[in-house]
């Protein structure tokens, strides 16, 4: 071989390094380029051990003109390692960019829908009062959602097309008075109870849905007399509408009071019916174990969602079963 022949092949070389090096794709490409060319056996080597070949005088140059070939390649190959490794990264951080001008997630506050707050503050009431809170089960049998209430069988209340009846002959509570029936069972008088929780009638249209809220409450004392309900119902009512207010009782039916009647209040000259109430039947009483020639009780029964809708003049009952976020945030 001659200086030129060498000098050709070295020519051509070098773009094909420059080539195959440009057009790596990843590090280990282009790494694998760098051995093929600047390795042990890569063909810069090669060319070297040609020198040999090369008469004496040409032998100089030629290995200074091999050794600049190297030196050129080692830089394009760093120089191409550097490039591809920073492109490398911007491609990742394409992958992970973060768009910092982009709103937080909001910070969704919950707050407590206005029927259990309304729950919470007649239970905190009849509390200070000395009463207990005592909840039980949704799902009833007969015995204590209408026997042991002195319920006929014939009562319309037990109608289909009034209660919901549940496949294993059990139903759901059309009120929470079975709460107290199941208290009186566990403990023994006397008792000052009340009873908030979800009651069902097969009933729906503008102001009834079929299953809401109710609080029912029962006091069992040595003398415990109407009179004494008229004023605790007074303080009550005067207490959740916050002012004072003019209270009438009409006499009213129910199986488990005698004598029963419903308490209406002033409500701007009109009367609004608020609660029923009345003195247990002895029935009541006695079907539990309760001595009547001891103990004497009165009992009384709200609907929440009445009372909410009276005290924050909300017009439309399905408002509280809508959970139209308008609406609840105004509680
Ligand atoms: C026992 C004895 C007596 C609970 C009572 C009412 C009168 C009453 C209604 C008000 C509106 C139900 O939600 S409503 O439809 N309730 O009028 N409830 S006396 O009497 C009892 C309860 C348990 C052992």
């Amino acid at each position: 071989m001659n200086l030129d022949t060498l000098k050709q092949k070295i020519s051509v070389l070098k773009s094909k390094a420059n080539d195959d090096f440009l057009s790596s794709v990843s590090k280990e490409d282009l790494d694998d380029s760098y051995r093929s060319f600047l390795g042990k056996k890569g063909e810069v080597n090669l060319l070297l051990k040609t020198l040999g070949s090369l008469p004496q005088e040409k032998r100089k140059e030629a290995g200074k003109i091999l050794n600049e070939l190297k030196s050129e390649l080692e830089e394009k190959y760093l120089s191409t390692s550097v490039s591809l490794s920073s492109s490398a990264n911007q491609e990742r951080l394409n992958k992970e960019k973060i768009d910092s001008t982009l709103p937080g997630f909001q910070d969704l506050k919950g707050s407590t829908h206005p029927v259990t707050q309304t729950i919470k503050e007649i239970c905190e009431f009849f509390e200070r009062m000395g009463f207990d809170v005592e909840s039980g089960p949704e799902a009833e049998i007969d015995y204590y959602n209408f026997e042991a209430l002195n319920v006929p069988d014939d009562h319309p209340a037990k109608d289909m097309h009034d209660t919901f009846y549940l496949n294993n002959s059990g139903l759901l509570r059309t009120h929470t008075s079975p709460v107290q029936i199941r208290t009186m069972e566990k403990r023994e008088a006397p008792h000052r109870i009340i009873c908030p929780g979800k009651v069902y009638r097969k009933d729906s249209d503008l102001t009834h849905t079929p299953m809401f809220h109710q609080i029912e409450g029962l006091v069992v004392e040595e003398g415990a007399s109407f009179s004494q309900l008229k004023g605790l119902l007074n303080d009550f009512l005067e207490d959740f509408f916050g002012e004072k207010v003019e209270l009438r009782f009409r006499p009213s039916y129910f199986p488990f009071t005698e004598p029963s009647a419903e308490a209406d209040i002033r409500w701007n000259k009109n009367w609004l019916e608020v609660l029923g109430c009345g003195m247990v039947h002895p029935n009541v009483l006695k079907g539990v174990g309760v001595d009547t020639k001891k103990y004497s009780g009165f009992a009384f029964g709200l609907g929440v969602e009445r009372m909410a809708m009276l005290k924050y003049d909300i017009p439309d009952l399905r408002a509280f079963f809508e959970n139209d976020l308008r609406f609840l945030r105004q509680f």
